[in-house]
């Protein structure tokens, strides 16, 4: 058992970016050798585990310690069936580990981090108010705060879809009663354009300083393109705008990891892959 832990909560749809998301961790944090990884998940399929798995093969599964307040819940942002949004809460409580931190699996790291996660003294520290990237230290690590957090989600927020973060920002949010600190948004950054907050040019201006980058909302570099006439409304996995998000920087950044995953992680099953391969290189255009 190391000192750290890496709580990323998956499904079978975001495997293929939890698996990146691991790899690039592996590959950016100086600590990461003090860092072990779990994904809880409600529903992830054997072969989404083997996947995430080439990135690390230690790499632990572990269904909610407690779902049995599911059903006193109607929805959640991805709708009636699915409560994955609160796997977050599981990050809350972790066995034997100095500290957890929490990352949503649409995020890349691209730099060291591991400041926010040694200048942590014990408190919750995060971006607040978006449940992106938490660092929970030893004070809130453990059953207490996870049985909290389901207190407030069932007195609170029961009828809000986005209940797991707003339940972490009665928590741990501004005005809270808690300790906590707050970093700011180059650990989770969510204004790099493509159709949601920010724009590509502000990311090309803030590039050398992001840490980690969000993609967040209907801007996931892996999704299938969305229309509201066909799809139904709680798919988030998705592009909405196709055009400007392969233009962004941030997704370009995310296709090259990828492609960079497969070199180190897997057997090359087609001809490019193979050339990738062989050469350690990734190819701009079709050779
Ligand atoms: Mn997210």
């Amino acid at each position: 058992m190391k000192k750290y832990i890496f709580c990323i909560p998956s499904s079978t749809d975001f495997a293929v970016a939890t698996a990146v998301l691991i790899y690039s961790i592996k590959k950016n944090l100086k600590i990461a050798d003090e860092c072990d990884f779990v994904v809880p998940y409600n529903n992830l399929s054997q072969k989404a585990m083997n996947y995430i798995r080439r990135a690390d093969i230690d790499v632990k599964f572990e269904k909610p310690k407690d779902s049995s307040f599911y059903n006193e819940i109607p929805k959640t942002i991805y709708g009636a069936d699915n409560y994955d949004v609160y796997l977050s809460f599981e990050s809350f409580w972790q066995d034997g580990y100095e500290k957890s931190i929490y990352l949503d699996a649409d995020m890349l790291c691209v730099k060291d981090f591991s400041e926010i996660i040694l200048d942590n003294k014990g408190e919750v520290s995060w971006k607040y108010p978006n449940l992106g990237t938490v660092v929970i230290g030893e004070n809130y690590l453990g059953e207490s705060t996870y049985r909290r957090l389901i207190d407030v989600a069932l007195s609170m927020h029961k009828d809000k879809p986005g209940g797991d973060q707003d339940s972490v920002n009665t928590l741990f949010g501004s005005g809270s009663p808690n300790d906590v600190t707050y970093f700011d948004d180059m650990y989770n950054f969510q204004d790099w354009g493509g159709g949601g907050t920010g724009s590509n040019k502000n990311f090309l201006e803030k590039r050398d300083n992001i840490k980690i980058i969000h993609y967040s909302g209907r801007r996931k570099p892996w999704g299938k393109v969305w229309d509201s006439d066909i799809y139904d409304s709680e798919d988030k996995n998705c592009v909405y705008y196709p055009y400007m998000i392969y233009n962004c920087e941030a997704v370009k950044i995310w296709c090259r990891y990828f492609e960079e995953f497969k070199i180190k992680a897997f057997g090359a099953n087609s001809p490019i892959e193979r050339y990738q391969s062989s050469n350690e290189t990734i190819v701009e255009d079709t050779p």
